[in-house]
């Protein structure tokens, strides 16, 4: 807890990082990113990030961690990615003490010269958030929104109440968590339960990612039912934003 209180505070250490997944749109010439966090202990060596966040959370540091994220998804779209001549939407995983108030005030700063980039931001929640006040965590997606953020619903159809959370809050994108990817060719199940999250979601209005694609069967089977964009190992585990730049030279 304190190795991370006090990366946190440090500008220059190299420990923490951001990697970031390549996302493919079925449209051509269209290219979004995931950012996800690595910590490269000296000691521990890899630091799993489910774990990181955990503590972060019992820390109280899930809040200084997600300004932590923020800002350095900033640094990359005006650094490394400045170059790029199209608009790299990237995702942002919120923990349960990152989705306040504060979050909103964050975005307004740390983007505060380049307004414009709000809209190249898409929050990630997931339905196992906790939320406590369904009243209050709708007015700030709303308020989000109004400054020009994203909003996915992220790791779709793993929690328990997948259709309330459909029911009582707006999204702009699905993600199919990647557990009903994987047997899709065999497993008829998962197949109809993916078709039916595609038909439901286009309905709504809401775009569709799957999650933890790794081979061409899968690809095809998505393409087949509509999915809009694409997430795994068989385009790129996640890159360094350097990598990432040179992904998106490449593809686009
Ligand atoms: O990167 P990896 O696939 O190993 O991530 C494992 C888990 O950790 C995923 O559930 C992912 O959502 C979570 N995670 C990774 N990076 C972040 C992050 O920056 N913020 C939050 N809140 N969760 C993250
Ligand atoms: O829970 P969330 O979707 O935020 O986390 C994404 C996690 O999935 C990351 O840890 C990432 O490394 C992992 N991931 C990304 N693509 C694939 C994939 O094709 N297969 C598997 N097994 N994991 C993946
Ligand atoms: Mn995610
Ligand atoms: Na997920």
């Amino acid at each position: 807890k304190d190795d991370l209180n006090a990366l946190l505070l440090d500008e220059s250490q190299d420990e923490l990082s951001l990697v970031y997944q390549p996302i493919i749109s079925s449209e051509p010439n269209k290219l979004s990113c995931e950012a996800l966090i690595r910590w490269q202990h000296p000691t521990l060596g890899q630091v799993r990030p489910q774990l990181l966040i955990d503590v972060a959370e019992e820390a109280g540091l899930g809040q200084r961690l997600g300004t932590w994220i923020l800002r350095q998804v900033y640094a990359a779209m005006n650094t490394e990615w400045q170059t790029i001549n199209q608009h790299i939407d990237v995702a942002v995983n919120l923990s349960d003490s990152f989705f306040s108030e504060a979050l909103l005030s964050d975005v307004v700063n740390i983007f505060m010269h380049h307004p414009e980039q709000r809209k190249r931001l898409v929050f990630e929640i997931t339905e196992t958030m906790t939320i406590d006040d369904i009243g209050r965590f709708s007015l700030l997606m709303n308020q989000l929104r109004d400054i020009g953020v994203k909003l996915a619903l992220d790791d779709f159809g793993t929690g328990w109440s997948s259709m309330a959370v459909l029911n009582h809050l707006s999204f702009d994108k699905v993600k199919i968590d990647r557990s009903f990817v994987e047997h899709m060719a065999t497993v008829s199940r998962q197949q109809i339960l993916v078709d039916t999250i595609c038909y439901m979601s286009h309905q709504l209005g809401i775009r569709v990612v799957a999650e933890g694609v790794e081979t061409q069967e899968q690809l095809i089977n998505l393409q087949q039912m509509g999915v809009d964009e694409f997430q795994g190992y068989y385009f790129s585990k996640p890159l360094s934003a350097m990598d990432f730049y040179a992904f998106c030279v490449d593809y686009l």
